[in-house]
């Protein structure tokens, strides 16, 4: 029986390259993000290439919305084995910058986004006593800097309610593990990836290896994080 990962934020960057490895590992991944043509490009591609996926376009801030996915997904394959929480934004500027609107965005993607995917996932996950939860989250989960209130205070945020999950979960036979990334060249940063100022950037693959890595652990391990920074970032 295959597994199956679920994976938020797969339409581009660091989701849609976790996806692909994901699939050359055999798992039948679950593609989870906004935008349904980049997601059924993504399908194609690791279909083409041996692997099994399927797109299920969902805003991962609609609650109601997440919970009918993880069903459909559930009602397709019959259990979830793994869930990658991805998807997130940014935004950086001072806090007299930041609209109420913008803040509620942010935090609704970054954490309530993570929130809502573990919650629908989790229920079959402790009942079958075996699964496995991942945050990508940031090393500004752990550090602070100006013009990172929002984001440093998401990223925080996501982090707490990963651990704190583990706590919770830990004894019943799910994994929680948390990729902490510095600076990866996506298309989180203005402009497409590429550019020769963001040449020694981790690249997408470096955090799906992460994440390769903590999935594959045997069974009486549990790799609680990881943090990667590129060489060339100084802080
Ligand atoms: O960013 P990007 P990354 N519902 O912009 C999806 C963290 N991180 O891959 O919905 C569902 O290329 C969006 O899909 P779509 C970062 O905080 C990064 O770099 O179709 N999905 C897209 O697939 C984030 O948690 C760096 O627009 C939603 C994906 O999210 C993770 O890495 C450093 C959505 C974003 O792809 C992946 O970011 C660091 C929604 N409402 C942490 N909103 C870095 N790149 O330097 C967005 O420390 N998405």
């Amino acid at each position: 029986m295959s597994k199956i990962a679920l994976v938020s934020g797969a339409s581009r960057g660091i989701g849609r390259e976790i996806a692909r490895q994901l699939s050359r590992a055999g798992y039948f991944v679950a593609l989870l993000a906004r935008n349904a043509e980049e997601l059924d490009e993504l399908e194609m591609d690791i279909d083409s290439s041996g692997g099994k996926s399927k797109a299920y376009p969902v805003d991962i801030t609609d609650s109601a919305a997440v919970d009918r996915i993880v069903a459909q997904v559930e009602a397709d394959f019959g259990h979830i084995d793994l869930v990658v929480n991805n998807a997130g934004i940014g935004a950086f500027k001072s806090v007299e910058n930041i609209a109420p609107d913008e803040w509620e965005r942010l935090m609704n993607v970054n954490v309530k986004g993570s929130f809502n995917l573990t919650k629908a996932a989790l229920p079959r996950m402790k009942a079958r006593g075996a699964g496995h939860i991942v945050g990508v989250a940031s090393d500004v989960s752990k550090r602070t800097f100006a013009g990172g209130a929002l984001y440093c205070a998401s990223k925080y945020a996501q982090d707490a309610f990963f651990k704190s999950l583990r706590q919770e979960v830990q004894e019943l036979g799910v994994k929680v593990s948390v990729i902490y990334p510095g600076l990866v060249d996506t298309y989180f940063h203005e402009g497409n990836p590429g550019t020769p100022e963001r040449a020694g950037y981790l690249r997408d693959i470096d955090i799906a290896h992460a994440v390769l890595y903590v999935v594959q652990a045997p069974p009486h391990v549990v790799i609680d994080e990881i943090m990667l920074h590129p060489m060339c970032q100084k802080w």
